[in-house]
């Protein structure tokens, strides 16, 4: 007699079932990542995680001079959409100012 708890079809075959995600499952998480250059201001970067991270100017200037030393830093950990607009509205602010500022996401 067949095992009932094994995931096989009635050919026996387990390649061809395919298990349900449980819909509880958490939502994933992105990182938000600020990447040195040699050319943005150190003061603009500042300004940037100020303004759009709402970081203090202490700790915008600490992750400032991480970027600058290391070549990249997370500055936050979003869902998707908050993510997603953290970035366009840095890739943004920075074309505007001419800057070659780079702001990239990545899931967790
Ligand atoms: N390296 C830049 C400079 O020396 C400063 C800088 C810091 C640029 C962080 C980008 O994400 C950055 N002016």
């Amino acid at each position: 007699m067949m095992a009932d708890d094994d995931d096989q079809d009635a050919d026996g075959d387990t390649s061809t079932l395919t298990k349900t995600k449980p819909k509880t499952d958490k939502p994933p998480l992105y990182k938000v990542m600020l990447l040195n250059d040699d050319y943005t201001p150190m003061e603009f970067v500042v300004h940037v995680l100020e303004r759009f991270f709402g970081l203090s100017h202490a700790q915008a200037f600490e992750i400032m001079l991480t970027v600058h030393k290391k070549g990249l830093a997370v500055v936050g950990v979003f869902s998707f959409e908050v993510a997603e607009t953290k970035v366009a509205q840095v890739m943004d602010f920075a074309r505007r100012h001419q800057h070659p500022l780079q702001c990239t996401m990545e899931k967790e």
